[in-house]
């Protein structure tokens, strides 16, 4: 009886200490303490052994020993899966990271830019204005008299509560309002979103973007247009591209001309993209008219300029052949992100 309660104690202390490092080890354990032929069930088996009065107090200690050995398996157990948990959220420093998707400048972005750096290697300087205008700066200045087309309600935003305001349909406002300051030479390029009233299409939005020149001085000839556009269309297309100027009409210049330049696609032997005429049109320009001039209080007499303008997103789409003006402005991903590094 001594030796037995003595052995008892020995697996408790074994018990306590007991801390497996895996499911094998706590399965050893179970049989070992408390399976059909273990440690606790042979020192049940004991019982018949023991004397009358000893009973109840071997029974006792019996049954806490029983426990002891359950509550450890129980808690080892749990002890054992929380690890196990534990490990399978740990970070892994070994794994190569998430790869940062990078964002991509947006192609009318991409062409603007290079449009800017182009005519800021030749003196010009970028000048911006607002995008609601009034119909001075918008149109009167501009020698659109009260009943020119351009003026028709299909074509041009205007603010309800004060149809003396706009959506300004061009960023020759912005000009209007520099040659207005008064500080001559001027030699400034103007980008920025501009809005007209058209239906939508493949070709056609309600706005798009725009550059738009100007530069006048004492003695600024067309000469001086055309040498400053053929350095353009170099730089922008490549020394082969050839130019061609084919006349035109504008209410602020005069003479007005369109500017082709020979086709990116088939070099000039003719396509779907000229149309078979191995030249695509890029821009307007031409000479300011004196009324412009006056208009801004600039003396005609003693100065003459020349501007010109053009849609970004038509240079973008000769460019990169796009073939849908729509995806400039739906945002879709896959659109937007071949352009990473153009
Ligand atoms: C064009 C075509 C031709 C133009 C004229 C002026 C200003 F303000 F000087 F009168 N700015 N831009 C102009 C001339 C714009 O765009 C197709």
């Amino acid at each position: 009886m001594e030796g037995t309660l003595k052995q008892i104690q020995a697996y408790a202390k074994e018990i306590n200490a007991f801390l497996p490092k895996d499911e094998q080890e706590l399965e050893g354990f179970r049989i070992r303490f408390l399976g059909t032929k273990g440690v606790v069930k042979s020192f049940f088996g004991e019982m018949k052994n023991v004397p009358a009065e000893g009973k109840k107090s071997f029974g006792q200690t019996l049954n806490d020993f029983k426990k002891l050995a359950e509550e450890k398996y129980e808690s080892a157990k749990a002890a054992l899966n929380g690890t196990k948990e534990e490990s399978s959220h740990a970070i892994d420093l070994t794994l190569p990271a998430e790869p940062h998707r990078l964002g991509a400048h947006h192609p009318v972005s991409v062409v603007r830019k290079q449009i800017t750096d182009i005519f800021s290697h030749l003196g010009f300087v970028i000048a911006e204005g607002p995008e609601i205008e009034d119909d001075w700066h918008n149109f009167t200045a501009l020698n659109m008299p009260p009943d020119h087309p351009a003026r028709d309600m299909q074509d041009t935003f205007y603010i309800s509560r004060n149809p003396e305001w706009v959506l300004r349909t061009h960023t020759s406002s912005v000009q209007v309002r520099v040659m207005e300051q008064g500080k001559l030479p001027i030699r400034i390029i103007c980008p920025g979103r501009v809005f007209r009233n058209e239906t939508i299409s493949a070709r056609a939005h309600c706005f798009f973007h725009q550059v738009e020149g100007l530069y006048i001085d004492e003695d600024v000839s067309f000469a001086d247009l055309k040498q400053t556009l053929y350095f353009f269309v170099k730089e922008m297309f490549g020394e082969n591209t050839g130019i061609r100027f084919r006349p035109s009409f504008f209410p602020f210049t005069e003479p007005s001309a369109e500017m082709d330049i020979s086709c990116l696609i088939c070099g000039g032997k003719g396509c779907a993209v000229c149309k078979h005429t191995g030249w695509v049109e890029i821009l307007g320009c031409g000479m300011v008219h004196p009324n412009v001039l006056e208009n801004c209080r600039i003396d005609s007499k003693k100065y003459t300029g020349f501007a010109f303008g053009m849609g970004i997103e038509r240079i973008a789409m000769l460019k990169y052949q796009i073939k849908d003006l729509r995806l400039f402005s739906e945002n879709d991903i896959r659109f937007l992100e071949q352009f990473t590094g153009a």
